[in-house]
């Protein structure tokens, strides 16, 4: 933390501890939450300041020290996914990948443009669910995954790199948005929901007959990023999480009744968790038993709930439940209620009897604990614990598995440990390592969807508060408030020993494997060679940079042509990145050391345009330029 936002924690948590509720300190919490259920205690403000100091002082990360985890924020509908460093929540880098992005070219350059794929001119994106992909249920700091809701795409972000380096625009669905990865053995699969019912193929058909709509659950081939299949469902899905054998997927579905409007959405008392049998889904589409849809070739299978299929089962559970986590221990699946104050604790190890219809759906709920209004998400801390985020009490509620259960089956036990205000309005949660076999309770993030007065005003529009929390020990203790910027849904935070970053690129790398096979058509080397080549009214440029010149310092163009820039960063030097940027033509891009990257542009404008490097690169980095010259048609 620097001194700003130490000050400003200091600042903000004085003024908490004036104004809350339901805060147990230290020494009164075992005695009150051992004496029933409603935790009321208030500590003092000046309780609070020091018991709140006390937790920051192990926290405190000194200017030049490196945090202990990284953490990735989806950035929601800004479409990029930023990365933190935990515990001081600095924000180290953003990693554009729905949205377009003037620093890097992202959008821009033909690079990421290949990456796009069809959905290249979309530059809007909604990004809720950062998660990394597993070995054995542990993070192997490999890749990450990220979904676009609005349009309809799951992205993959290399972690050697943290550039996006796959986009999979997913046919035959609308809007994905609950989505995890397969944690055992492998993430060989991305498992993602699509929201939003629609006609099958949606191609005008059935625009008046929402009973003809439907959604599906999406799986996706992680390694290629090519959909692997789609089961159809009933009702619309929300979130998802995978189980610890491999064999299970979870999703919550809200709207059982089929409904088009809020009201004929909320009739029913209970909507479901849908359970998907991967494996049985796998074994019918080798078998061949699937059909497609449209022109998509992806095979799909039915799964609603009246075809009483092999590969789901509905479980009910309170209407409209949200967040779906499976705990670090496997046991379990939790379905959190939002608009019931409960979360449903459904038994990962009776599923195999429930789909051989030896029990029936409800046999498999061990537990449905009271937390409070509004439980959207749930964490874990490794130790039995669990940490439910409360929207609308603006509540992190902590509470224990075992003991949830023992008092569904009539134990005179009390199963909540504590609940601590966060301000205001938290979403997700999420703890250090928290959904892999390694969760380690050290911290916990709240996603608070307001701010309100937690910091200066900056206008009607204000920012999130992600706030840090120490789970460390018997009581959670808030470190830390962080304004962020639209919407940091979910996040998920790896210790820093699984991520191994490269310091610079190397050139075999296939981002520009495209660029390499063109130089190659025209007979240049990206790494020695300053040259252009025309080819009717397409131009290439090629050119290399090494601080603070550019290859060339000038080319010719003519009026009307199409041309293509590439820059191969000869740079070897750690951090010493250049760009490339044309005056009035809409060009600006990244080159990171000995990378290459490209943009394509029509030179319209007869005259002078100077080219220049805008990423800070040398003592000379302002003499870093060069002219274009567009000679009139
Ligand atoms: Cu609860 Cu999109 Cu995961 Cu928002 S979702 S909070
Ligand atoms: Cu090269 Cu600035």
């Amino acid at each position: 933390m620097d001194n700003n936002q130490e000050k400003s924690t200091e600042k903000s948590l004085t003024t908490l501890g004036m104004s809350r509720r339901g805060f147990l300190g230290a020494s009164a919490a075992s005695a009150a939450s051992l004496a029933g259920l409603t935790l009321t205690g208030v500590m003092t403000p000046a309780q609070f300041a020091q018991a709140a100091k006390e937790a920051r002082a192990n926290v405190h990360i000194e200017p030049g020290e490196l945090d202990e985890y990284y953490g990735f924020w989806s950035g929601g509908h800004s479409g990029e996914v930023r990365i933190m460093g935990i515990p001081s929540m600095r924000e180290l880098m953003r990693i554009p990948v729905f949205n377009m992005d003037a620093a890097t070219g992202w959008g821009l350059t033909n690079e990421s443009r290949l990456i796009k794929g069809d959905s290249v001119d979309a530059v809007v994106g909604d990004a809720h669910h950062p998660h990394m992909s597993m070995v054995d249920g542990r993070y192997d700091g490999k890749y990450l995954f990220i979904n676009d809701k609005i349009h309809t795409r799951v992205a993959r972000i290399r972690c050697d790199v943290m550039k996006c380096d796959k986009m999979l625009h997913i046919p035959n669905v609308q809007a994905i948005h609950g989505m995890r990865v397969q944690k055992v053995p492998y993430t060989k699969y991305v498992f993602c929901n699509a929201e939003f019912r629609i006609p099958h193929p949606n191609d005008g058909r059935d625009l008046n007959d929402p009973t003809k709509y439907h959604t599906m659950f999406n799986v996706i081939d992680a390694e290629k990023m090519e959909m692997a299949f789609q089961v159809i469902v009933d009702g619309n899905l929300d979130n998802t999480d995978a189980d610890y054998t491999g064999r299970w997927a979870a999703s919550t579905c809200y709207n059982s009744e089929e409904g088009a409007t809020l009201a004929e959405t909320m009739r029913n008392e209970r909507d479901w968790l849908v359970v998907f049998d991967i494996h049985a889904v796998e074994k019918a589409v080798a078998a061949g038993k699937f059909i497609t849809i449209g022109d998509s070739k992806v095979p799909v299978v039915d799964g609603r709930k009246k075809q009483k299929s092999a590969f789901t089962r509905y479980i009910p559970v309170p209407k409209s439940p949200h967040g779906i986590n499976t705990s670090p221990d496997g046991a379990y699946f939790i379905a959190n209620g939002k608009l019931s104050p409960t979360v449903t604790i459904i038994q990962v190890d009776k599923l195999d009897d429930l789909f051989a219809g030896k029990i029936s759906e409800r046999d498999t709920v061990v537990g449905e604990p009271e937390l409070g209004l509004g439980p959207l998400h749930t964490a874990f801390d490794g130790r039995g614990n669990a940490y439910t985020t409360l929207f609308i009490d603006s509540q992190i509620c902590k509470w224990n598995i075992k003991d949830a259960i023992a008092a569904y089956n009539g134990d005179k036990v009390n199963y909540l440990r504590q609940k601590l205000d966060v301000h205001y309005q938290p979403g997700h949660n999420h703890t250090t390592m928290g959904e892999t076999r390694d969760a380690d309770g050290k911290y916990l993030v709240s996603l608070s969807k307001f701010s309100k007065d937690r910091f200066l005003p900056v206008g009607p529009l204000h920012p999130e508060n992600d706030q840090l929390i120490d789970i460390s020990g018997d009581e959670m203790q808030l470190l830390h408030d962080g304004p962020t910027y639209a919407e940091p849904h979910d996040c998920m935070m790896v210790h820093r020993s699984k991520i191994k970053t490269k310091k610079i690129w190397t050139r075999d790398d296939p981002m520009f494997a495209e660029a390499r096979e063109i130089a190659k058509k025209d007979g240049v080397t990206l790494e020695g060679d300053n040259k252009v080549i025309r080819d009717g009214k397409k131009v290439r440029v090629y050119m290399t940079s090494i601080a603070p010149t550019y290859g060339m310092t000038e080319f010719n163009v003519k009026q009307g042509d199409e041309v293509t820039v590439f820059i191969t960063n000869l740079d070897m030097v750690e951090d010493v990145t250049h760009g490339f940027a044309i005056c009035e033509h809409n060009v600006c891009m990244e080159i990171g050391p000995q990378a290459t990257a490209s943009i394509t542009f029509k030179a319209d404008k007869p005259g002078v345009y100077w080219y220049y490097c805008q990423w800070f690169c040398h003592a000379l980095h302002m003499e870093m330029r060069g002219r274009m010259l567009v000679e009139k048609a």
